[in-house]
C-alpha cells in the first residue's frame, strides 16, 4: 500500500454528513415535483433540440419508504479540470446506490468522457472507495477533456454501456461537461435506450451555480487553499515591504474566486474582469487604475503591496475579447486557416500569418502586446477550441505595462516610489487539496443525492443541494432539470445550446461589498491572514463557508 500522510490517515475516518431527508430515508425519498420549467433564454430553440427533457419539473425530496429493488450497474466519469472534492461524490454515489441494493455496481470510466468512449473502466469496489475517501484529486479514476459530440461518439458511448450493462451514468463536471451529459440523456431518449444520465456541479471556478445550485463543489476548499496562500504573500510584502506581489488567480472566466479570495485576505487591489467589461475598460486603463494604487501607496512610503488579478482578465477587455474571438475561430479545428497554420514551424510565420487574418482593430491590439504574449494567445486550443488562459501570463504582461506607466510618471515628476514587482499564479495548486469539511460533505451528499435520483428514475437532472449556509442536517436535496439552465452561445462560430455560465454579478452583495473596502485596503494595509484549512476543532473555525456564499445565501 502508498504511504500515506498522517492528515490522510485520520481524514479517512471523517463521515461526511448528509441532509437530514437522505439521513434517515437513505435513498429511499419522495420525489416532490414543482412545475414545468423553461430554459433561461433561447427557450423554443432549447426545446426542439432537446423535446425529451426539455420542461422538466425541479423535484425535492422529502421523506419516503422503502421498496423492493434490483441490483444496477451505475457508471460514473469525472469530466474537466479538477476540483477539490470529487472522490466524496464517488463514494457517495457508491454508497447511495449500495443502499438501493447491495449488489449494485459501480464502473468508473477512466480519463473522463473518452473512458466512456474507448471503454476504459475499472470496478470502484469498496476497497477502491475506502481509499479515497475524503481525499483530493481525481487520481481514482482521472478527469479528461474530450467531448461526447459526434454521432460516432455518442454510439461508442451506448455500445460501451450495453458492453457492461450500465443503467445509469453519472457525469461530475461543469457547465460544459454537464451540457454534454444533457446531449447524452437526449441521445439516450431519441434512441430508445434505457440509460439514465445524472449530472453533478464541479469547479473551482464557481460559475456553474444559479437559484438551485448554490455554489460549484471544489470552490469552497480551492478559494480557501489560495486565500491562505495570498495571506502568506501578504505578511511577507508586509514584512519585507519592498516588493509589490501580482497574484493570478485561476478561474477560467469568471472572477468568483479573485472576488472570494479578496473578501477573506482584503488585499492593495483586485481586478474584477466583469466589472472591466461593464465599464468598458481598455487595458491602458486598468493598468493606469493598477498604477494610480501603487503611486498612492507610494506616496505614503510604502512601496509594497498585493494586487489580485483573475485569470480571465484578458478576454473581458473589450479590444482583447473581440482579438480572442477572432483567433478562436480562426484557429479552431474547424477552421479552414488552422491546417495552414499548423503547417507553419517558425513563429514569425505563424505570427505573420494570424495578422494578416486579423481585422484591423484586432491586429492593433495583437501587435501592441510584448511577443511572449502573443505566442501565448496563438498557442494550443482547449477542447474547446478556446485558448488556454491560464496560459497567458498576465500577472508578468500587467507588472510589465505598469512598470512603463510608473517610469513615464516618474520622469514627469509625479512619481517618486520604487517598484519591484513577483509574479505568482495560484490555481493547480489548489485543485486538488484535501477538501475542507464543507466540501466533503456537499460533495459526498451530492453523489448520494444522485444516487436516490437515479433510483427515482430520473434522466436529465444535475443533483442539486441547497440551503447550504444552514448545518448539513438542514440542507435541502433534490434535481434541477440541466435544460433549465441552457442558452445559447457562440462556439466554433456557430450558435449552440449550452449551461449558461454565471459571472460575478456587480449588483451582488459580494462585489458591493468588495467594492464598499477595496479603496481603504488600497490605501492602508489591512491585510487579514486567514491561515491553512482546519479539519478538526471548533465548528466555527473547521465548517465556515465562502464569504461569497454566505454574502449570497445567508
Ligand atoms: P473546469 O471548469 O473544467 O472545472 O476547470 C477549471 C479550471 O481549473 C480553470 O480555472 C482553468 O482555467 C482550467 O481549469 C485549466 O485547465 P487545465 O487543467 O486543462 O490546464
Amino acid at each position: 500500500m502508498a504511504a500515506i500522510s498522517p492528515l490522510q490517515r485520520a481524514r479517512t475516518a471523517y463521515q461526511p454528513k448528509l441532509p437530514a431527508v437522505l439521513e434517515e430515508n437513505g435513498p429511499f425519498v419522495t420525489l416532490r415535483e414543482g412545475g414545468a420549467t423553461r430554459s433561461v433564454s433561447d427557450q423554443e430553440e432549447i426545446r426542439q433540440q432537446f423535446p425529451g427533457t426539455y420542461g422538466l419539473p425541479v423535484v425535492t425530496f422529502a421523506a419516503g419508504t422503502q421498496r423492493e429493488t434490483t441490483p444496477m450497474t451505475v457508471g460514473v466519469i469525472l469530466s474537466g479540470g479538477q476540483a477539490p472534492g470529487g472522490h466524496n461524490v464517488i463514494a457517495g454515489l457508491f454508497d447511495g446506490i449500495k443502499d438501493l441494493h447491495p449488489e449494485s455496481r459501480l464502473l468508473g470510466f477512466l480519463g473522463g468522457p473518452k473512458g466512456l468512449m474507448k471503454d476504459k473502466c475499472m470496478d470502484l469496489t469498496s476497497e477502491v472507495i475506502d481509499a479515497y475517501r475524503n481525499t483530493g484529486g481525481f487520481d481514482m479514476i482521472q478527469s479528461g477533456r474530450d467531448k461526447i459530440e459526434k454521432p460516432e461518439d455518442f454510439a461508442a458511448t451506448v455500445a460501451t454501456c450495453k458492453r457492461h450493462g450500465v443503467q445509469a451514468l453519472v457525469v461530475i463536471g461543469g457547465d460544459d461537461s454537464n451540457t454534454n451529459a444533457c446531449l447524452l440523456a437526449q441521445y439516450m431518449i431519441d434512441h430508445g435506450h434505457d440509460i439514465q444520465v445524472i449530472g453533478c456541479p464541479k469547479t473551482i471556478d464557481g460559475d456553474l451555480k444559479n437559484d438551485w445550485i448554490e455554489i460549484s463543489f471544489g470552490f469552497d476548499t480551492a478559494t480557501k487553499v489560495y486565500s491562505e496562500l495570498i495571506g502568506n504573500v501578504q505578511r511577507d510584502a508586509n514584512s519585507a515591504q519592498k516588493y509589490w506581489h501580482f497574484i493570478k488567480l485561476m478561474g477560467r472566466s469568471a472572477s468568483h474566486i479573485a472576488l472570494e479570495c479578496a473578501l477573506q485576505t482584503q488585499p492593495n487591489a483586485c481586478i474584477i474582469s466583469e466589472e472591466v467589461a461593464s465599464r468598458g475598460l481598455t487595458l491602458n486603463q486598468v493598468v493606469r487604475d493598477l498604477a494610480t494604487v501603487i503611486k498612492t501607496r507610494a506616496d505614503k512610503g510604502m512601496n509594497f503591496g498585493v494586487a489580485l488579478i483573475p485569470e480571465g482578465l484578458i478576454e473581458f477587455i473589450p479590444e482583447m475579447r473581440g482579438l480572442i474571438r477572432e483567433l478562436n475561430d480562426l484557429l479552431s479545428e474547424h477552421s479552414e486557416s488552422k491546417p495552414y497554420f499548423d503547417s507553419l514551424k517558425r513563429e514569425d510565420d505563424r505570427l505573420q500569418f494570424v495578422n494578416t487574418k486579423l481585422t484591423p482593430v484586432s491586429s492593433q491590439a495583437f501587435s501592441s502586446l510584448p511577443l511572449s504574449i502573443q505566442l501565448q494567445l496563438i498557442g494550443d486550443r482547449d477542447p474547446h477550441g478556446n485558448v488556454q488562459v491560464s496560459k497567458i501570463e498576465t500577472e508578468k504582461l500587467l507588472i510589465d505595462l505598469v512598470g512603463d506607466v510608473l517610469r513615464e510618471w516618474q520622469a514627469a515628476g509625479t512619481y517618486k516610489g520604487k517598484f519591484s514587482a513577483q509574479a505568482h499564479f495560484f490555481g493547480y495548486e489548489g485543485r486538488c487539496a484535501a477538501p475542507s469539511n464543507f466540501d466533503a460533505d456537499y460533495c459526498y451528499s451530492l453523489g448520494y443525492t444522485a444516487a436516490a435520483l437515479i433510483g427515482g428514475g430520473r434522466t436529465g437532472y444535475l443533483s442539486s443541494v441547497r440551503n447550504l449556509c444552514a448545518p448539513a442536517r438542514q440542507w435541502e436535496a433534490g434535481g434541477v432539470p440541466l435544460t433549465m439552465m441552457m442558452n445559447l452561445e457562440r462556439r466554433h462560430g456557430s450558435a449552440k445550446p449550452v449551461i449558461r455560465k454565471a459571472l460575478v454579478e456587480l449588483e451582488g452583495k459580494p462585489f458591493t461589498t468588495f467594492a464598499a473596502q477595496r479603496q481603504s485596503w488600497a490605501e492602508s494595509t489591512a491585510y487579514v491572514y486567514p491561515g491553512p484549512i482546519q479539519y478538526f476543532g471548533p465548528s466555527e473555525v473547521c465548517d465556515v463557508v465562502t464569504k461569497t456564499l454566505l454574502l449570497e445565501r445567508a
